[in-house]
């Protein structure tokens, strides 16, 4: 088991994983904007994440990277659940075999992406998703600004949903 301690941390310092905000550095912050409340199993979400500057302005845009508006790796602790997410689709996987999912997308999900390659609007990507499983999880979020990739870490625990 992977130690993902929901909450914990450190309390908001820079770096920690809060589960809704991260620092990235260059005074910019990850958000999650959503969803907000309690996240069950079974269900499709629109997992939310803006990049705000100083103050919680958020930037201005987000660039492309690899293609897309973001990336999104989810882990359940366990390991048993592994995904890589995009603002359209998702590719997951097994961990074994499975290094770097853009990699082994179909042709339509690659079109697919592309076609998200315009929806780059403002500070704010989300991905859709349903986990599919309770537990608790790890997200891993990464975009681009000003030619620089910020990767944000978010904890998230999952409850059971309708089976
Ligand atoms: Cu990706």
């Amino acid at each position: 088991m992977l130690c993902f301690s929901a909450g914990g941390g450190g309390g908001g310092g820079a770096g920690a994983t809060s589960g809704a905000a991260y620092e990235v550095g260059g005074g910019l912050t990850l958000r999650r904007v959503s969803p907000t409340g309690p996240v069950k199993a079974n269900e499709l979400l629109d997992l939310g994440f803006e990049l705000d500057g100083p103050g919680r302005a958020p930037v201005d845009a987000l660039q492309a990277y690899m293609g897309m508006a973001g990336h999104l790796l989810i882990l359940r602790d366990d390991l048993n659940v592994f995904a890589h997410v995009h603002p359209m689709g998702t590719v997951s996987g097994r961990m074994a075999g499975m290094p770097a999912g853009h990699l082994t997308m179909t042709p339509e999900e690659h079109a697919k992406a592309m076609a998200a390659m315009s929806r780059i609007e403002g500070a704010r990507v989300s991905f859709p998703y349903g986990f599919p499983a309770a537990g608790r999880y790890r997200l891993f979020v990464q975009v681009k600004y000003r030619d620089t990739i910020r990767t944000g870490v978010f904890d998230m625990e999952v409850q059971p949903g309708r089976s």
